[in-house]
């Protein structure tokens, strides 16, 4: 039996080996080769293997613990389906997602293409670095790969198929949890609160009846209304980008439910970038990252109605009026899950460093607020949210009344 033959937790000792293994064909200078761990996510772990020849692939591994806890036990599943997600997405949005070199069942890990001439999309926003293709480039993702893996296009036979084959229950049970309840009650005591802003979070989060019942229609929106194949985490901790091109990875929360929680989480992620950009005073960086939102939204709009009267096969969805009221729907949940989406990253157990690294205690309560008004704001009123200035201008709202 060889060393890769059953499942156990590789380190960094195990990498060249393993890699080797793997792919073994690529023209290694081994003498050469070095592998690092570069991960920083909360669940995975994931090394870079190179040599001087200018070959690297990235190995991505899954653990039966998770990284942020070792209480959370998630599936190791969750490297199958990210590597066929990813292959899937790339048939839908081509040279928009790492390739996949190969992927293994036994070890849970996966090959994947190293984007290190890439940034990861936080940590140059964190730099106050500005991408002008970035709203054209994942609308056209968000289109392409939410729309195709839809009813609306595909045969409700092999949807049900896929709906089966990337139903991942421990990764969907996480964000029923962290992000559609636990900002809201702290009923498992895993919530960081900012300390300043622990009155304003009970008032405005835990002790708001009515903001629960729209997040209860929403959890139980995300639970059962199996409408496409969503990423389930695309934030800008899962998209790396360049100047010149955009990809998305980190599709391990992917399963069917409604488009709107992807919309949802990338409007609220640049919404993170803002309050950096803000809490900074960089002016142009902050203007940046709203119109970033206006055009993501105005793009994802256009392009969707486009792409619908080219794609759509369902015979109901091509009758009059079911377009406009199915993408009603798409930018009532999207403002809804920015909303949930915002709270849970200011709130929750998984914050981001856009937030958590502002150094002056004031700017950062502030801006705190400002992603608990607007959260609030797009989940109460989840049908005015039409354009693109609609979604920014809750934005200019909440910073005003955060202060
Ligand atoms: C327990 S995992 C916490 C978060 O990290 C992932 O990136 C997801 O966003 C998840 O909710
Ligand atoms: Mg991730």
């Amino acid at each position: 039996m060889g060393k890769f033959d059953k499942y156990f937790l590789m380190g960094i000792d195990d990498i060249l080996e393993y890699t080797l293994e793997k792919l073994p064909d690529i023209g290694w200078d081994k003498a050469a080769m070095q592998a690092k761990e570069i991960g920083d996510g909360n669940l995975n772990y994931v090394f870079r293997v190179w040599d001087d020849k200018g070959h690297s692939v990235i190995i991505k591994h899954a653990g039966v613990s998770l990284r942020i806890s070792e209480d959370m036990k998630v599936s190791t599943d969750r490297n199958r389906i990210e590597s066929e997600i990813l292959q899937l997405n790339d048939k839908y949005a081509p040279g928009m997602v790492p390739k996949i070199y190969f992927y293994d069942t036994v070890m849970s890990a996966c090959g994947m293409e190293d984007l290190s001439d890439y940034q990861l999309m936080r940590y140059a926003m964190m730099e106050h670095k500005t991408f002008p293709k970035f709203a054209d480039d994942i609308s056209t993702f968000m289109v392409n790969t939410l729309l195709m893996t839809s009813d609306v296009v595909m045969d409700h036979q092999e949807k049900k198929a896929l709906v089966k084959s990337f139903i991942s229950p421990e990764l969907c049970q996480i964000t029923e949890d962290l992000v559609l309840m636990e900002p809201y009650n702290d009923i498992n005591g895993n919530n960081h609160v900012f300390a300043p802003n622990a009155e304003f979070v009970k008032k405005e989060l835990y002790e708001d009846t009515a903001l629960h019942l729209e997040v209860s229609k929403l959890k139980f929106k995300f639970m059962t209304d199996a409408q496409a194949l969503m990423h389930g985490d695309l934030h800008t901790g899962s998209i790396f980008v360049r100047p010149d091109s955009t990809k998305v990875f980190d599709p391990e929360f992917a399963t069917y439910a409604p488009m709107g929680y992807d919309i949802g989480n990338v409007v609220a992620n640049l919404i993170f970038a803002y309050d950096n950009g803000l809490a900074a005073g960089d002016t142009a960086f902050s203007d940046w990252c709203l119109k970033a939102i206006e055009e993501t939204m105005d793009l994802f709009v256009e392009k969707f109605n486009k792409k619908f009267d080219e794609v759509a096969t369902e015979p109901m969805a091509k009758v009059p009026g079911f377009k406009q009221w199915y993408l009603e729907g798409i930018l009532n949940d999207t403002a809804g899950y920015a909303g949930t989406e915002l709270h849970r990253r200011t709130v929750g157990m998984a914050n981001v460093k856009d937030v958590t690294t502002i150094a002056d205690e004031e700017k950062r309560a502030w801006v705190e607020r400002l992603n608990i008004l607007c959260g609030k704001d797009y989940i109460m009123n989840q049908t005015k949210f039409r354009t693109g200035a609609d979604f920014v201008a809750a934005v200019k709202r909440a910073q005003e009344a955060a202060k």
